[in-house]
């Protein structure tokens, strides 16, 4: 199939849990995107943009859908007067076709986003978005900077009062920009790729434009550790919901925009699991 097409080759890019000590060197797109970047992109700002993949025209097209897995390898580091409870995230891509961007620059250390979403018959429609690529440093341990989809993620502490009920946001995470990639296959299916698509995200600070994306049924995972995957919970007592949201900002278009949360419960101070 066409959206099988690899955009990059070699490896996953970013370390994580899975691939922490793996080589990080910058990718070149440049050849495969010579071939794919026939298609011009909008050369304007993005206005106000109809989901493509709620109206009529849903039926025709290969729709991404993103979710994120509930918070997972919770545990506290202190770091000075914070206390982290850092989290692993795992951002799913479950829809019927790939959930793919292309950047193009727009700024010293950004790049504007159009997405691409694959029709039914063949070929591809393309949407400008309000998603926006930063240039994102990570830390040396890490890999140094690639360029990331801007807060395609964030956290949130939620308290619980005594009812059962929500109540209000005490605390969010650092903003979190994180890539499209393949890092793993989390669900095959007959419209999941054996093998990577989208690899790792590019690290040259110089490139005009770069692509991105997640395979369905494939997954991509940010270990507790990483960069910023941390709420900063110091002073906080009682039960909590630490919620994880995919695209909060709803710049994505996606076949089903309902399911982009998942959550979990924890007490404060945070010893391990347990029920509250
Ligand atoms: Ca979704
Ligand atoms: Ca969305």
């Amino acid at each position: 199939m066409e959206v099988f097409g690899k955009l990059g080759d070699g490896r996953a890019t970013i370390a994580t849990d899975l691939d922490i000590l793996a080589p990080v060197r910058a990718r070149s797109f440049l050849a495969p995107l010579a071939l794919v970047l026939t298609l011009a992109l909008a050369t304007t700002a993005p206005a106000a943009v109809e989901n493509p993949c709620e109206g009529s025209q849903a039926r025709e097209l290969l729709c991404p859908n993103l979710e994120i897995a509930p918070p997972s390898e919770l545990y506290v580091q202190v770091a000075g007067p914070q206390v982290r409870l850092r989290a692993t995230s795992d951002v799913q891509s479950r829809g019927l076709g790939p959930m793919e961007l292309r950047g193009r620059r727009d700024g010293p250390r950004s790049m504007r986003t159009n997405q691409r979403i694959y029709r039914k018959a063949g070929g591809h429609i393309t949407v400008p978005t309000g998603a926006k690529l930063r240039f994102t440093y990570v830390g040396t341990y890490f890999g140094g900077s690639y360029w990331k989809v801007h807060q395609l993620a964030t956290f949130e502490l939620i308290r619980v009062r005594p009812d059962g009920t929500l109540g209000e946001v005490v605390r969010t995470s650092p903003k979190l920009n994180y890539c499209l990639r393949d890092l793993t296959r989390t669900q095959a299916s007959r419209r999941s790729p054996s093998n990577r698509v989208y690899p790792g995200c590019n690290q040259d600070p110089s490139r005009e434009r770069v692509a991105l994306g997640t395979s369905v049924g494939w997954s991509d995972i940010y270990p507790a550790a990483y960069h910023q995957q941390w709420i900063d919970v110091a002073g906080l007592r009682g039960c909590f919901v630490y919620r994880m949201t995919v695209d909060p900002g709803e710049h994505l278009f996606e076949s089903n925009e309902n399911d982009n949360r998942s959550q979990r419960r924890v007490r404060l101070p945070y010893r391990g699991p347990s029920s509250c």
